[in-house]
């Protein structure tokens, strides 16, 4: 048996992503989540002898042999399938769009556009692949919710290509603004409203940070764009809502940043959620304000230095020559490894200079090439801390025109960061 599930709490991006997961592989089972979200109840109740989903109640655990995952990548995530988490001998499939997760997949389809369905609207699209109109405007929905109707941004071109797709396949608006709710109806404005008086502003490692702590009833719609304008309106580089309903007994968190040095999808993780880098969000039992406001405070300050250090950037594991090596010898380890420069180390794996190709210039006779690499290396050796972020190390090589920078922790080499690494950094393609 082969069946395709997503994440509980399930959204239109999941659903979506389900449901496309039908046409590309035909004759799936769908298998929906009993808790999804209140304005998907509507559309699916409506839909009903359109979509023909199973309750994971309905699925014997054992008779899977396939499983296709969508639009998560967390087995916490996923309903009544904790059996198969351990079985070794089922082929996991995954279409993903969130920073890296626990399913250990044999085949995986993941890119960080705005939302998941775009992913699996681009395979249907290149194997040509025929969908309804309904299908069409369902996964416009999904695109539409999870880029806030292209505003967020997480919003990729592919998404908005995609949205084109999907219109010029008949999808139809009406259907859209009946069920994705309004972002700024009464109670989100209520909200809103409660949110600046209640607002407090803060700042951690340089940053502006504001988190406003609210009570609320039941499910409100679209909170995570009611933070997004709150964030706006407050002007900070990250913003928080922090909103408990004491009847439930928990507390949803939603974190909107402007910048790529708040890294929001990795606080939430610290707090058991996730998301991207600009939105995420995290349930949390504790209704406790001060308590969850201390917990991001600790987070966000510790956050700031694993999300944007070299570490995290940083090439690895690096290749260095010992400096007894021979100099033909390590001519031959710069040709295998494509490298212009490596760095050289002494016994105790201690940094003591540069060989570079540039280096090879000094030799003059045939036999110095069976001389220890340390007679013709240079000795000055500009390295930086791993503690240190990208933009250190883009000063750096401007101001000593290199390309390549050792790394180091606790006099040892733990890594290179290269101008690519650096350039990757700031044009934000790193994979979160
Ligand atoms: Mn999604």
């Amino acid at each position: 048996m082969k069946i395709v599930t997503t994440h509980k709490g399930t959204d239109f991006d999941a659903l979506a992503s389900l449901v496309a997961a039908t046409v590309i592989y035909p004759g799936i089972i769908p298998v929906l989540p009993d808790s999804i979200n209140p304005n998907l109840k509507a559309f699916i109740s409506i839909h009903k002898d359109v979509f023909d989903f199973y309750s994971p109640r309905e699925i014997e655990p054992d008779e899977i042999k396939t499983l296709v995952v969508v639009d998560t990548n967390s087995w916490n995530r996923l309903e009544g399938m904790k059996k198969l988490e351990h079985r070794n001998d089922l082929e996991i499939i995954l279409w993903d769009h969130h920073s890296k997760g626990d399913i250990a997949a044999d085949q995986i389809n993941h890119e960080n556009f705005g939302a998941n369905i775009t992913l699996m609207v681009n395979e249907i699209h290149r194997k040509g692949k025929i969908i309804t109109p309904v299908q069409a405007s369902l996964f416009l929905m999904g695109i539409y919710e999870d880029t806030g109707n292209m505003t967020f941004t997480s919003t990729k071109a592919e998404d908005a290509r995609a949205v084109a797709y999907l219109l010029e396949r008949k999808a139809d608006l009406h259907i859209l603004s009946k069920f994705l709710r309004h972002a700024y109806g009464k109670k989100q404005k209520d909200i809103l409203f409660k949110m600046i008086q209640n607002t407090s502003r803060r700042e951690i490692k340089g940053f502006n940070i504001s988190i406003a702590g609210m009570s609320v009833k039941g499910h409100i719609p679209n909170l995570a764009l009611v933070v997004q304008m709150y964030r706006e309106i407050v002007n900070v580089d990250a913003a928080f809502g922090v909103f408990t309903d004491t009847a439930r007994n928990r507390t949803m968190v939603i974190g909107r940043s402007d910048l790529d040095e708040i890294n929001i999808g990795a606080i939430m993780k610290g707090m058991g959620g996730g998301g991207h880098p600009g939105a995420g969000s995290a349930l949390l039992k504790s209704t406790d304000l001060s308590v969850i406001e201390e917990m991001l405070v600790d987070i966000i300050n510790g956050n700031q230095q694993t999300s944007v250090i070299l570490r995290d950037i940083m090439s690895y594991p690096v290749i260095t020559v010992n400096e007894n090596t021979k100099v033909d010898e390590v001519a031959i380890k710069l040709r295998e490894c494509g490298c212009t420069g490596l760095p050289v180390v002494d016994n105790k794996d201690r940094i003591v200079g540069v060989i570079s190709r540039r280096d090879f210039k000094k030799i003059r006779k045939e036999k110095q090439v069976q001389s220890p690499v340390k007679a013709f290396m240079s000795r000055s050796v500009i390295s930086i801390d791993h503690d240190k972020n990208a933009i250190d190390a883009a000063r750096l090589m401007i101001r000593n025109d290199i390309g390549r920078i050792p790394v180091m922790k606790d006099d040892h080499i733990i890594g290179i960061v290269t101008r690519s690494d650096v350039m990757l950094y700031f044009y934000d393609l790193l994979p979160d």
